[in-house]
């Protein structure tokens, strides 16, 4: 099934802007700002029920329905409106929107030029992560052939719209793929994240109207144009609609991307990745990203959907899966990425920035057989501590998903590490904690 990857060849080589008009690119843009007005391609997408690739899963259609209007009020309308497109793809594990930069980078720039329309921007970023040169690359030629085809400038098509669109490098850090972070970041400023509300339609860029979404949600909107909103419903399986990139890193025979209906159940999920490398079973995977509640083999059957890895205690986040064996101690597995979220706390709040580095030296220490009655507990207790609500966003909380569930599905694992020998300190900081 490939409706986001059927352009993107097995070398990643991207297609001239001429062969993707030839593959029926831009077709849909011109059939957006030619027969549809911009509430009604909002509304297509909303119908469609498209949702958030970017791990949220937030109904894209219903975000854009909260951009202000100014058709008919043109005199109120701000200097600029902008679409920001979260390609800083900083998540544990998560490489899918770099596949479709790299591989195929018109059609994403055909995408932000409907959503523009959609939303009333004229400015597009593509806030791209770093490291992702080629991508950028890529981009940079894609954005470039489309202003010389015309289809970025002014008076696009001779329709009156108006689109300019810039790449921005980030300098790298993991919270500035938070929006709010990201549009700090974007305006030159510390990238800590805002308060939300305002959320970004109301107040963003520079304190004005924007919509920020990520690579992969956009790139279906020109599909969704092109083939209507029950189409693109019909494509899962479950109860979400569309297809999903998913990907496996870790212990199965053959890691790496593939395109599946929303729904395909996970064992099914594993089975496109060679499943679990030869000789040895599933002990746990994150299904997407460090942020998500892992899954276990009891899980083999749940539909891979917003909806179906929710009711399962998780989520389905970014679905790019980070896959352990038998051979794995889970206490590892939390130590390194609580290593990972301490490390790229903004520090702007205290349970965040001090509760983290707890947490990692707690599972520091029992790795390394030194750690005391009272540790699981302690895990525990910041479990509450760092989870929602309890910090000013959702870094904290994301931290704590990995750690609740594997202290859920793992206590025995991880309690059999505390010596039995050591005194009982209770709840006191361990020694040696930062
Ligand atoms: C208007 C409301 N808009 C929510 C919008 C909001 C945002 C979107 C999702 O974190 C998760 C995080 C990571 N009025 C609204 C509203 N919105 N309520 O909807 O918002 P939210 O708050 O649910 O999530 P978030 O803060 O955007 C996203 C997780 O995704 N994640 C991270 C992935 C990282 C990558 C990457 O590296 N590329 O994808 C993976 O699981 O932990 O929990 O636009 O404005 N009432």
């Amino acid at each position: 099934m490939k409706v986001l990857t059927k352009n993107i060849r097995d070398n990643r080589e991207p297609m001239t802007r001429v062969d993707y008009e030839k593959a029926g690119g831009w077709e849909a843009f011109k059939k957006a700002i030619q027969e549809f007005t911009p509430v009604e391609v909002a509304g297509l997408v909303k119908e469609a029920g498209l949702r958030g690739r970017g791990g949220a899963g937030f109904p894209t259609g219903v975000k854009w329905s909260f951009m202000p209007r100014f058709e008919e009020r043109p005199e109120e309308r701000p200097a600029h409106v902008y679409l920001v497109v979260n390609a800083d793809e900083m998540e544990p594990g998560t490489f899918k929107d770099r596949l479709l930069m790299e591989g195929d980078p018109h059609q994403l720039i055909e995408s932000m030029a409907i959503a523009a329309y959609a939303i009333g921007a004229d400015i597009a970023y593509v806030f791209i992560r770093g490291e992702y040169i080629q991508c950028q690359r890529n981009l940079q030629r894609a954005i470039d052939e489309a202003v010389e085809a015309g289809y970025l400038g002014t008076d696009i098509l001779g329709t009156g719209f108006n689109l300019t669109m810039h790449l921005h490098m980030s300098a790298g850090r993991y919270i500035c793929g938070e929006e709010s972070a990201l549009l700090s970041a974007l305006e030159g400023r510390r990238a800590v994240p805002r308060h939300k509300p305002p959320f970004p339609a109301a107040s963003g860029l520079f304190g004005q109207p924007t919509t920020v979404n990520n690579v992969e949600t956009i790139c279906n909107v020109p599909h969704i144009i092109n083939n209507g909103a029950e189409w693109y419903k019909g494509l899962g399986l479950h109860k979400d609609g569309g297809t999903k990139i998913f990907g496996a890193s870790g212990h199965v025979a053959r890691p790496g991307l593939v395109e599946l209906p929303l729904g395909t159940k996970l064992a099914d999920v594993l089975e496109h990745f060679g499943g679990i490398r030869h000789g040895h079973r599933l002990k746990a995977l994150l299904p997407g990203g460090g942020s998500t509640p892992l899954l276990t083999d009891e899980h083999l059957n749940t539909p891979m959907d917003y909806e179906g890895v929710g009711a399962v205690g998780s989520r389905l986040g970014t679905a790019t899966m980070v896959v352990m064996d038998e051979t794995t101690p889970i206490v590892g597995v939390l130590r390194n990425l609580e290593h990972f979220y301490a490390q790229e706390s903004c520090g702007w709040c205290t349970p965040c920035r001090d509760g983290l580095p707890w947490v990692e030296r707690i599972l520091t220490n029992l790795e390394a057989g030194e750690g005391q009655p009272g540790d699981i507990e302690l895990l525990d207790l910041h479990v509450k501590l760092l989870g929602p609500g309890k910090t000013f966003c959702a870094h904290a909380p994301g931290a704590m998903g990995p750690l609740e569930s594997g202290l859920k599905y793992f206590r025995d694992e991880l309690a059999a590490l505390i010596p039995d020998d050591q005194a009982a300190p209770g709840l006191t900081q361990p020694a040696n904690a930062v």
